[in-house]
């Protein structure tokens, strides 16, 4: 292998690595063009793609091209399968070799067993040598697909893929004798109205893909109407499937041009009707690859030079009428001039000159001494549209990965952000309901007046009732703001346990009153500031907030208990019943007492004639600074309980927020999780697929640069 084949051979494989590792854009596409062209490099091949609608002449032209008649073509069946035609030095017998008849004959077995009645069929060989058993063999393998597809059998088409798959001919081409320096060969691929199917339609396509040139055999009869309008978007095709300078019109069966009025002036007007109208006009395809020609003529006119010496012997046969009527003209002509060789040979090359085939044969031999060049040319064309997908696809790439980078970073920020939020609005909240329950506080000892006096007043009420059954009659109202004795109750008994019973009664009844009231208060104040306070919490923005990316507290329910506190109203040591003992003169029964109560008198003597009696007193006394003492104690008792209250108040309170802040915080340390794992792991991993990707990009540049190289070699 040249130095420079060599060199491109070793760059397409590193392209293809970066095909096999990446998705890239056609990616089997781009490695079977790879490979193919690795293969052409190493076998120094070079291949042309013969194109054209069905009957154009493909058959025939490639049968002129190599001198011989190979392949099937008059009106033999049509071409299924592409058949591959190679030049091989000093192969004058042409050989065909079936590299896949394995495969071939598995499907002979397939078919056989599902083929309806019963057939046999013959096995497949891998060679077969000469025109007959060729032309046979190449019929039949065309007859094995045709009934395996109608009798439903999968054939794989994506084998043939790979050009040395196909059905092969090794044959001297005429032109090239004696050359063997490049594996030259013409592929003979099914038109596209030959076969409907799409497989073959995408077979075809890739040869054209993977040639070093195309020829497109257009039938010269048949380039308007419907048939012209099919041939437009079959050029279409071409032309997008391969570089335009490699693409080759052979205008054919040219011969007609001269039997009928033709609507072209001359072979130029023909060359530009076709730029013009199927070309949509190409600037870029030039008059002089576009080849008017008749194959036909052109093929029999050589058998004619080739066979001169036998032409005299041969018995009448198909060739030699065909012969007769192409070249010679007709039957009448023929049997005048077929003793004069020099006559026939003369017949022979004006009909090769009016086929105008020598052109075609030029082409032929200027490409087999440019193949090497346009081996390695194709190769570069092919490698720079690969390297432009692969450029491409590491170019999104990289881009995917930055814009991943940038959303990482935008969520590190957010996470960031979101727990400093959280953080704020939690402590926003707490210190509001902190300076809420400090107002309430306020608010309820402001009350605690209120409930004072009220309590008192109802109090006082209580012992006015109980002063009615009093003797001494003392009415309280009136002594209240005007007090006599600073005395507002008294009760004098005389019984003990009835004085004793009634001051427990007293008491229970002013204890009683508190209670009530403290109750009240419990249920109206306090209940309500709860409420309130429960109202505000939901309502505030800051729970609201914090609700909302937390998710849990929507379940949570804000209760505030208290635990009821029973409590004594003590009012010992303020009132008590008091004993008092007293002595009192009765008269005594004695017959002399009035006497003596009358000496007494005058003598100033009280006691004479009476007598001393002892008499028990129990006295209740509820005097102004009791009610003094009465108000004071109630005022702290009140205190007392209201302080409990707020104490127990904000211990709920307390217990909320813990719970609110201790949320917060297993939420906080999650993100916090979060945010390690994404500012450590995944930023480290997007950083080093970048890395990654920017070294293979340069490793691409690098390897553009040794194609540029070669190509600067030339
Ligand atoms: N008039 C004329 N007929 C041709 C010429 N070349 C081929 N044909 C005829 O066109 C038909 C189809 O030829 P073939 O080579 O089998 O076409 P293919 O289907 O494209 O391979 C045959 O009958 C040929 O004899 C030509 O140059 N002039
Ligand atoms: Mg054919």
């Amino acid at each position: 292998m040249k130095q420079k084949n060599l060199e491109m051979k070793k760059i397409l494989q590193e392209l293809l690595k970066f095909n096999e590792k990446y998705n890239i854009s056609n990616k089997d596409k781009n490695i079977n063009i790879i490979k193919e062209e690795m293969n052409k490099l190493e076998n120094n091949e070079f291949t042309i793609s013969i194109i054209g609608t069905m009957k154009a002449g493909k058959s025939t032209f490639i049968n002129a091209l190599i001198g011989k008649e190979v392949l099937p073509h008059r009106d033999t069946p049509m071409t299924t399968i592409p058949t591959k035609v190679s030049h091989k030095h000093g192969n004058k017998n042409p050989i065909l070799k079936i590299n896949d008849f394995n495969y071939l004959n598995n499907l002979i077995k397939e078919l056989e067993k599902k083929s309806n009645p019963k057939k046999k069929f013959e096995k497949i060989k891998n060679q077969y040598k000469g025109n007959k058993e060729i032309f046979e063999i190449l019929q039949y393998i065309n007859d094995i697909f045709r009934e395996a597809q109608l009798n439903q059998i999968d054939i794989d088409w994506q084998r043939y893929k790979q050009s040395e798959k196909l059905p092969t001919i090794e044959v001297e081409f005429f032109l090239l004798q004696g050359n063997n320096n490049v594996n030259f060969s013409l592929i003979d691929t099914p038109g596209p109205n030959e076969n409907n199917m799409d497989q073959l339609k995408e077979l075809s396509e890739s040869y054209t893909n993977n040639s070093s040139a195309v020829m497109l055999i257009i039938d010269y009869t048949k380039m308007n109407g419907k048939e012209g309008e099919e041939l437009k978007i079959q050029l279409k095709e071409a032309f997008g499937l391969i570089k335009n300078e490699n693409v080759f019109l052979i205008v054919n069966k040219f011969d007609e041009y001269k039997k009928s009025n033709s609507q072209f002036k001359n072979e130029d007007d023909l060359k530009q009707f076709i730029i013009k109208n199927f070309l949509d006009n190409r600037k870029n395809i030039k008059n002089e690859q576009i080849f008017p020609i008749s194959a036909r003529d052109a093929f029999y006119a050589n058998w004619g030079l080739n066979n001169l010496d036998k032409l005299l012997e041969m018995q009448e046969n198909e060739i030699l009428n065909i012969f007769i009527e192409n070249i010679i003209g007709n039957k009448r002509t023929w049997n005048k001039i077929k003793n004069d060789i020099s006559e026939i040979k003369e017949y022979c090359e004006d009909a090769k000159n009016e086929s105008k085939f020598d052109n075609v044969q030029k082409l032929l031999i200027n490409l087999f001494n440019e193949s090497n060049d346009k081996i390695l040319e194709v190769s570069i064309t092919k490698a720079e549209e690969i390297f432009n997908k692969t450029k491409q696809y590491l170019d999104e790439e990289i881009k995917n990965y930055e814009k991943n980078q940038e959303q990482l970073a935008d969520e590190i920020k957010k996470i960031k952000l979101e727990i400093k939020d959280l953080k704020k609005v939690f402590k926003q909240l707490k210190k509001n309901l902190e300076k809420e329950i400090k107002d309430k506080m306020d608010f309820l000892n402001n009350d605690i007046e209120k409930l004072q006096e009220k309590t008192i007043k109802e109090i006082l009420k209580k012992l006015d009732k109980t002063d009615e059954e009093n003797d001494e009659k003392i009415r309280w109202l009136n002594i209240f703001f005007n007090f006599e004795n600073d005395i507002i109750i008294k009760k004098t008994l005389s019984d003990k346990e009835t004085a004793e019973q009634f001051l427990e009664n007293l008491k229970f009844q002013i204890s009683d009153l508190v209670k009530k009231n403290i109750k009240n208060f419990d249920e109206e104040k306090i209940t309500s500031i709860v409420n309130e306070l429960k109202r505000n919490i939901n309502d505030s923005e800051q729970y609201k907030k914090i609700n909302e990316t937390l998710e849990k507290l929507k379940d949570f329910d804000i209760k505030i208990n208290f635990k009821n506190n029973n409590f004594l109203f003590d009012i010992e040591n303020l009132i008590d019943v008091k004993d008092e003992s007293s002595y009192r003169y009765v008269d005594k029964d004695d017959w002399y007492a009035p006497f003596a109560r009358l000496f007494g008198s005058i003598f100033g003597q009280d006691d004479w004639g009476k007598r001393r009696v002892k008499e028990e007193k129990h006295v209740i006394e509820f005097t102004k600074n009791d009610l003094e003492e009465l108000r004071k104690r109630i005022k702290k008792l009140l205190e007392n309980h209201i302080n409990e209250r707020m104490k127990s108040l904000k211990d709920e309170i307390n217990n909320i927020l813990k719970y609110i802040e201790d949320e917060i915080n297993r939420y906080v340390k999650n993100k916090e999780e979060v945010l390690k794992q994404k500012q450590g792991k995944s930023e480290e991993e997007i950083q080093s697929n970048i890395k990654n990707l920017k070294e293979e990009k340069e490793y691409l540049n690098k390897l553009k640069k040794r194609v540029e190289v070669i190509k600067g070699i030339k």
